[in-house]
């Protein structure tokens, strides 16, 4: 239940923002002493006011000066309700209207617009103000503003703002567990027995003592302490309200204007694209401007960049990127103020559509579409905006912390099945089609270069070392910044275009390897010429091991090279021809009469045969006679126990079938 709101104040400087704030809540929020020397306000002040039973607000005091403007731009980004003071007796003055502009820009909609030092003029002044304000106001967001007639000096009406308030800001069903926590401190201070104290407004969500909250700015987690809301101490703070955190570990050199606490770890970004708006009566904004950036408690230098017009006339609107000169917590949809590079003019602001852009080198019409597509505020156009953005897969999980929006909001909000045909999505992973297509394609072509390189085998590669080229082909170093694309999504995405691949034909399940459909063995007169060479070759060896080197230099006469020469080795073991054990090579012709020998041997010999006894059975050399055993331990027709060899049930059932043969 959202019961705790924000209301700002705004208006020209000596307006009496101030007087209002101390009549309402007896609280004199300009405690510098440069504020009291001066009698203006400079730093924003904050007070609190209790509506009613349900109702708290927080309040922020805004400087009026034109040269604190930038103070308050951070106290009303984020405000639920102003109370725009002006007064009676100067009407609209200019920073009245730079304040409503301001406003206007971010979207506060909400307020009362208080008209004070009424005790200052007589009716027919205040007439002629109230007509120059209602025009004002009716262009903005505020343009169904009460106006109330007040005076802090004689209290005339006072009593009626509260209700009014109570009346705008109703209690509202606000579920702050849809939101991620976010604020923008915007105090620091050290206290005594505490340590590090930090204050501010409660953008969204909620979090609570003992958390840890996450520091934009060193990319730190710090637990919390303790909390206030209002000095009074509090277990949990929510959107609305105004909090004193006190964190554990908090050093002085951690705080940075500008730095931002969430619940997430929430990235820094030094690019961002935006929708961009011009103030009337301003100077036109070129291709390339250097302005002053603000939002919340940020403020820095930065570049625009236009990206739909070359130049922006006043009044108008355009989309940019703007270059920040350091590196901000800013998020999507966030509004934002721009001023002039000497800080005089306020130009304009708008929302930021892309926390996290691509650099828009040029500006092509795709760029263009893909912004404004984000301009719909739709998540399905801004799930489908950030697939565009990158050649990878990308998940939900890694798309909801780059927007700042729940992974749960999302899938609550966007109807998948309207995903179009260009997008393919598994397990909450998404990929463009085309980029999927063209990893599908690396696949084909890296089986292909197998078979070409081999072309004595029908087998092509396994799924191990087809994982291996799709991570390659994907670079996995670069897909962390797009999300844990963890190893069970691999599996899947490759599974899924390996399955695809076979549905059309193109790839065969071989064993357990994945070959082209169209590949066959095919030999020249050449390869069997070759083939039937080493076979011989095998043969003529008898009961010696073959000599690896000897092999290769005569086959090299024969034009074979080494892989070559394995190649028409395992050729001949698929056609069982030659049998392979450990890295030699023996004709099966050459051990079909051995192997009958042993089993039979065995069957009349039960105490078993050693290898000495082996060797002298087939009257052979070591080395061909632990070949041969390897062979038929491999074979399981043979067992060993300690150093001799015995028939098991497989030996003695082959050789009841083979026994003719031999
Ligand atoms: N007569 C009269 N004087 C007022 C009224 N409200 C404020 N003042 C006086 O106007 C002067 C300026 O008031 P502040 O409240 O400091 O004005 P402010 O808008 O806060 O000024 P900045 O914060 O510097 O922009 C003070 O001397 C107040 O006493 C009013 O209703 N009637
Ligand atoms: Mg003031």
């Amino acid at each position: 239940m959202k019961k705790n709101f924000i209301i700002a104040t705004a208006g020209h400087i000596d307006h009496g923002k101030t007087s209002l704030i101390k009549t309402l809540t007896g609280k004199d929020c300009d405690t510098h002493p440069e504020e009291k020397k001066r009698g203006i306000t400079i730093h924003l002040g904050f007070s609190h006011l209790k509506l009613n039973e349900d109702v708290n607000v927080g309040i922020i005091d805004v400087p009026g000066h034109k040269d604190f403007i930038h103070n308050m731009i951070s106290g009303v980004c984020g405000i639920d309700l102003v109370l725009f003071v002006i007064a009676a007796n100067e009407g609209m003055m200019p920073q009245s209207i730079e304040h409503l502009k301001i406003l206007n820009l971010l979207n506060v909609s909400k307020g009362i617009i208080v008209l004070t030092k009424c005790d200052l003029v007589d009716n027919e002044l205040i007439e002629i103000a109230e007509q120059e304000i209602k025009n004002e106001f009716s262009k903005t967001t505020l343009k169904d503003c009460p106006i109330l007639k007040v005076s802090t000096k004689t209290g005339e009406n006072i009593n009626f703002i509260i209700p009014e308030l109570i009346k705008i800001l109703k209690s509202n069903d606000y579920d702050f567990n849809q939101e991620y926590f976010r604020l923008y401190p915007d105090r620091y201070f050290q206290v005594k027995g505490f340590g590090s104290v930090l204050t501010g407004s409660v953008l969204s969500g909620t979090t609570q003592k003992g958390n840890s909250i996450y520091s934009s700015f060193n990319r730190k987690l710090y637990k919390i302490k303790r909390l206030e809301q209002y000095s009074h101490e509090t277990d949990l703070i929510y959107q609305g309200q105004r909090a004193s955190i006190n964190l554990n570990n908090f050093e002085q050199q951690d705080y940075e204007k500008g730095m931002m606490f969430s619940n997430i770890e929430y990235p820094k970004t030094a690019l961002i694209d935006v929708e961009l708006n011009l103030f009337q009566n301003v100077p036109n904004l070129k291709l390339w401007s250097t302005i002053e950036f603000y939002s919340n408690t940020i403020q820095t230098q930065a570049k625009i960049h236009l990206i739909d017009k070359d130049i922006l006339k006043p009044d108008n609107l355009c989309l940019a990127q703007i270059h920040l000169n350091k590196a901000i917590s800013i998020c999507y949809n966030d509004k934002f103020i721009i001023r002039n590079s000497s800080n005089e003019i306020t130009l304009g602001g708008g929302k930021v559509l892309d926390a996290f852009p691509l650099h828009h080198r040029r500006r092509t019409k795709h760029v263009i579409e893909l912004l404004k597509q984000r301009l719909s505020n739709d998540y399905l156009d801004l799930l489908i905006t950030e697939i565009e953005k990158t050649i990878k897969p990308i998940s939900l999980e890694y798309i909801s912390k780059k927007l700042f929006i729940k992974s749960e909001i999302l899938k609550q909000n966007i109807d998948f099945s309207l995903l179009s045909e260009k997008y393919i999505k598994i397990n909450n992973w998404f990929w463009t089609k085309k980029h999927y297509k063209l990893i599908k394609q690396k696949i084909v072509k890296y089986i292909q270069i197998g078979h070409k390189n081999n072309p004595l085998s029908n087998l092509g590669n396994t799924f191990e070392e087809l994982l291996s080229v799709f991570i390659e082909s994907i670079g996995n170093k670069k897909l962390l910044n797009y999300g844990d694309f963890s190893e069970d999504s691999q599996h899947i995405f490759l599974q899924a275009a390996l399955d695809e691949l076979q549905k059309e034909k193109i790839l065969d399940k071989r064993e357990s390897t994945y070959a082209i459909s169209s590949h066959n063995i095919t030999l020249s007169t050449k390869n069997h010429t070759q083939i039937n060479w080493v076979d011989q070759f095998i043969l003529n060896q008898r009961m010696k091991a073959p000599l690896w080197s000897e092999l290769t230099e005569r086959a090299h006469r024969r034009e074979i090279n080494e892989k070559y020469l394995k190649q028409i080795l395992f050729y001949l073991v698929k056609k069982k021809r030659i049998i392979h054990n450990n890295g030699e090579f023996l004709h099966s012709l050459n051990v079909s009469p051995i192997r009958i020998e042993i089993l039979k041997y065995l069957s009349k010999n039960p105490q078993g045969i050693s290898v000495s006894e082996f060797r002298d059975l087939i009257n052979a050399n070591r080395k061909i006679s632990l070949i041969m055993l390897n062979i038929f331990d491999d074979e399981e027709i043979i067992v060993r126990k300690d150093d001799k060899r015995f028939i098991t049930d497989k030996g003695l059932l082959f050789l009841e079938t083979n026994n003719d043969s031999a």
